[in-house]
């Protein structure tokens, strides 16, 4: 640590080593724009764990972006480990990877010892202060590490599901026409989102939780008009606060001492975009208290229910300043000093946040807050993205293990900006970023200012078409992700997964990064290449089938295969086994489909036996949890009979909402009869159609209840 400055109380230094024994495959410790599995760093940089705005980030850097959070997973086959370092000062984190000579006991005197080369690797943890805080967490498994994880830090906040439809966002929509004209265009060309965001610009000069005057003259009736069409606002807080005396808000925090302070005990002042500016102290419960009050709906003028809320630049970020953050001897509540806290600030500002939005409603409904800096346990009050990409092939590719890392930490609610932030995508780089988007747990197009306008019907009625089809096989697929995220929210899975934590035998998989399993039913491989023809997709696990999830043929070929790919979509497979919960069609909205029915796309594994869930709730509230107003459901197909039943007796849920539609993958002969019967005894027999050329069996005109017991038998 010769580099830091000695300041104030300076940094103190805490550091330990660990080996880990048999094991050379390491990852996790997000965020960096970095492969999955962490590299050798002995020949280079450290991995570092230091929030920082980093504009126009490079790839393959081992500098620390905005986010991190201190945990290290290790996996061999069959087992993980994993390493929690509870700190939030810079952190570094050295690893170096080698085989080691073993000594196997000899039995006799006379018998040489013998030796074989196992892998170790070891890992150096370096913070600049505070004390060793350490985790060791113990697996077996990867899903009981995410579970040890879970009970230090929290499980992933239960998304109100407008909220896993798609995000519009740009810097900036400029006024109330230009947000009406966006939702408008959304409309003409047939293609679902469910929230338009508001960047800086909106407010009156960077002072937040206001309204510029001029461009948006109604706010509330914008809100109203929005309402109308079922959707939803975002508008963006940042932490930083307007030096002016006639900003309530400045002068309120001001006058209580909120502010963070200088060594000299003044208000740290910085300059950000309102110009000379202080940054609340969110460390402070009081603080954040006060600062979750700022959300009520007579506090925050014209702030309507169907507002939600974007937290960006707290890393914080500071311009002019050393790496563009806060001064590490600048001086928190209770006297600790920023160095100590740093990677925690964006934390407590999401935390207070989310606070803010729940307390708005008493109690009564789920937040939305998307942070930029994060921090282990982010997940417990809302959603994460990955900052300030670029519009290049390259910037796509890493999203994947970049968002596969963020999940492994516990933020399952995590994505890239679509297209790129900074710079203008081509045509195809765009396609297919909404192709990977889709099949992401965070789905949000967003571009920075200098950019081209960039709504998805700009580039021409082919692409308009493509990208609307990707939008619309992500709300078809709504049912199984909501499905996911109650799994993270309550047995702390991640959503997206790379592929060992579904194969941890499987050593093939161990250093795949170009496609991932979405829960355990779906693998996706996005396209990552221009003018690509082919992409080569490793089917793990020899024993598994896989269906092509659009249409339905059974994968002939195991292993690594090149597929053939269009501009069409992404290969995505169903995998022998499971159920996936779909909805028949996408509408304008996540709203628009409430009563939309659901379709079940039932995948047979070798022993033609397949199982799935479906967890629905009415989508906002917390009623899920305080009244158990939810279904939490089990699809199950054994002996050629496919059942529903019950998951969670403790749950109910009243919807008309029916399964309209079933299909069978891999059902090997036409059967001659089906008959759907309830649990009270009535019975009829089922329209059915049979593909013999992909073996899938479809089952319409059902209409069976999602919150009754029922059987389909097939003879
Ligand atoms: O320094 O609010 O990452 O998403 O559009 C730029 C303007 C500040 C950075 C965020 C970006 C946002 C932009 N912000």
């Amino acid at each position: 640590f010769s580099s830091f400055s000695i300041i104030s109380t300076g940094p103190t230094s805490v550091g330990m080593d660990f080996s880990l024994h048999g094991y050379d495959h390491v990852y996790g410790i997000p965020q960096h724009a970095e492969t999955l599995l962490l590299k050798n760093t002995s020949d280079g940089d450290a991995y570092r764990l230091y929030n920082l705005d980093i504009f126009g980030h490079k790839i393959h850097e081992k500098i620390g972006i905005y986010g991190s959070v201190p945990l290290l997973l290790a996996h061999k086959p069959n087992r993980t480990s994993g390493i929690f370092w509870l700190n939030s000062s810079e952190t570094l984190v050295d690893i170096s990877t080698k085989a080691v000579a073993e000594h196997a006991p000899s039995r006799s005197a006379a018998e040489t010892a013998k030796q074989r080369a196992v892998p170790r690797t070891d890992v150096r943890w370096m913070s600049e202060s505070g004390i060793i805080d350490v985790f060791l967490l113990m697996g077996p498994t990867a899903f009981d590490i995410f579970k040890q994880f879970a009970q230090l830090t929290g499980t992933q906040a239960l998304p109100p599901l407008f909220s896993l439809g798609y995000h519009q966002c740009r810097w900036n929509y400029e006024d109330e026409q230009d947000v009406k004209a966006v939702d408008a265009g959304f409309d003409a060309h047939g293609i679902p989102y469910d929230a338009i965001w508001l960047d800086i610009e909106h407010t009156d000069g960077k002072r937040y939780f206001t309204w510029d005057k001029q461009k948006f003259q109604n706010p509330r009736k914008m809100q109203e008009h929005l309402r109308k069409k079922k959707r939803k606002l975002v508008v963006i807080i940042d932490p930083h606060i307007k030096v002016d005396p006639s900003y309530t808000l400045y002068a309120q925090a001001k006058e209580k001492g909120y502010f963070v302070k200088d060594r000299n005990g003044q208000d740290f002042e910085g300059i950000s975009w309102p110009g000379s500016s202080c940054y609340l102290d969110f460390t402070n419960p009081e603080v954040r208290k006060w600062y979750a009050d700022q959300f009520a709906f007579k506090t925050y003028k014209a702030s309507t229910n169907i507002l939600f809320v974007w937290n960006d630049m707290n890393e914080p970020s500071v311009f002019k300043e050393a790496e563009l953050t806060m001064q590490k001897d600048a001086v928190h509540y209770n006297n600790w000093e920023h160095r100590e806290v740093h990677n925690l600030y964006g934390f407590y500002q999401q935390m207070a946040t989310a606070e803010g939005l729940i307390r708005r409603s008493s109690g009564k409904e789920r937040p939305f807050v998307l942070t930029r800096s994060f921090f282990a346990g982010s997940q417990k009050y809302g959603a994460v993205w990955t900052g300030d990409n670029t519009a290049e092939w390259s910037y796509l590719k890493i999203s994947i293990p970049m968002l596969l890392t963020i999940n492994m930490a516990g933020i399952s609610f995590c994505g890239a900006d679509v297209g790129g932030f900074i710079g203008d995508p081509e045509a195809e780089l765009l396609v297919r970023w909404y192709q990977a988007g889709a099949y992401q747990p965070f789905f949000r197009g967003h571009s920075t200012m200098e950019s081209k306008r960039r709504e998805p019907w700009l580039f021409g009625e082919k692409n308009t078409q493509l990208i609307r089809r990707a939008i619309s096989e992500r709300y078809v697929l709504l049912p199984y992700l909501y499905t996911l995220f109650y799994r993270a929210h309550t047995a702390a899975e991640p959503v997206m997964r790379c592929l060992w934590i579904e194969f941890p035998g499987k050593m093939e998989t161990f250093d795949v990064e170009n496609e991932y399993m979405l829960g355990n039913a779906l693998l996706v491989h996005p396209v990552t290449e221009k003018e690509a023809k082919t992409v080569t997709v490793l089917f793990p696990g020899s024993e598994e089938i896989w269906y092509d999830f659009r249409k339905f043929k059974r994968m002939e070929d195991a292993g690594t295969v090149k597929i053939p790919v269009t501009l069409e979509n992404i290969p995505v497979f169903q995998r022998g086994g499971t159920v996936i919960p779909l909805k028949t069609t996408a509408g304008k909205s996540t709203e628009w489909m409430i009563d939309t029915p659901y379709e079940l796309h039932v995948a047979l594994d070798t022993e033609a036996c397949a199982i799935g869930e479906l967890y629905t709730d009415d989508g906002h509230s917390f009623q899920y949890l305080h009244k158990k107003q939810f279904l939490y459901r089990k699809f199950t197909f054994h002996k050629n009979i496919l059942s529903s039943s019950c998951v969670d007796e403790s749950g109910q849920y009243h919807t008309t909402c029916v399964v309209e539609r079933v299909i069978i993958l891999g059902f090997g002969k036409q059967p001659t009869f089906v008959t759907a019967s309830s649990k009270d005894g009535e019975k009829k027999e089922v329209v059915f159609t049979y593909d013999t050329k992909t073996s899938a069996l479809t089952l319409e005109k059902l209409s069976l209840s999602v919150d009754a017991d029922w059987e389909i038998c097939i003879t």
